[in-house]
């Protein structure tokens, strides 16, 4: 866990946006550009299907020592060997996800509030997700909440913070500049026409 803190530049592997199939070469972009935590996100998607994409992905991440987390399904991470699962608002609690896995494990939440914020860290949580910062179509039907509470939520909350939603190239020194040190980008990696120089200009910002 100690080695998750000075992680800064979080990517999601989104199936949404990438096929299964991809996902392993995408992968190997996202790391050779330095990437420093990766997600499996798979919304509606089975439990055995996030499995048989996890499988494929685990020996890249592990290679790379880089932690792999599972959105939504402790089943995925009691059946693969990954690092951990990250949950929302209305999943299961901190307490379900690692009642579910007999191994530790690292446990991410998102939250939408500094009060959300602070209510995960006394639930349990290694780090939080704290968004969406600016509007997204990876989540849509979410407000976003600006840039102006993120000073305060560092102030609050002592357990990492990954800013998220609709963060890209463009405005990441403008949510820096606000008091964030480590973000989530989802749709600008995986869209990016060289993923890996797109990874690279992110992590440099970040440092
Ligand atoms: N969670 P992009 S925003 C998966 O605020 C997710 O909890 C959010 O994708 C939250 O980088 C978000 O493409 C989408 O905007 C992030």
């Amino acid at each position: 866990m100690n080695d998750f803190v000075g992680r800064r530049l979080y990517a999601i592997i989104d199936l949404s946006y990438v096929s299964d199939n991809q996902a392993p070469a995408i992968l190997k972009k996202l790391i050779d550009g330095g990437i420093d935590v990766v997600q499996l996100r798979g919304k509606n998607r089975s439990v055995n299907e996030l499995a048989a994409v996890a499988e494929q992905l685990l020996e890249q991440t592990m290679a790379a020592n880089i932690p792999f987390i599972i959105n939504d399904h402790a089943a995925v991470a009691d059946r693969v060997g990954v690092q951990g699962v990250h949950v929302g608002q209305d999943d299961d609690s901190i307490a379900q996800v690692r009642s579910a896995v007999e191994r530790p494990l690292i446990v991410g939440k998102s939250t939408h509030s500094v009060t959300q914020a602070v209510a995960a860290e006394r639930e349990g949580a290694d780090y939080i997700g704290f968004g969406p910062l600016f509007p997204t179509p990876t989540k849509p039907d979410y407000k976003p909440i600006g840039l102006d509470s993120i000073r305060e939520v560092h102030r609050q909350v002592k357990i990492p913070i990954f800013c998220i939603g609709g963060i890209n190239i463009d405005n990441l020194q403008m949510v820096i500049d606000a008091g964030a040190n480590r973000v989530v980008m989802v749709s600008a990696l995986l869209k990016a026409h060289s993923i890996v120089d797109y990874v690279r200009c992110a992590t440099d910002m970040l440092a």
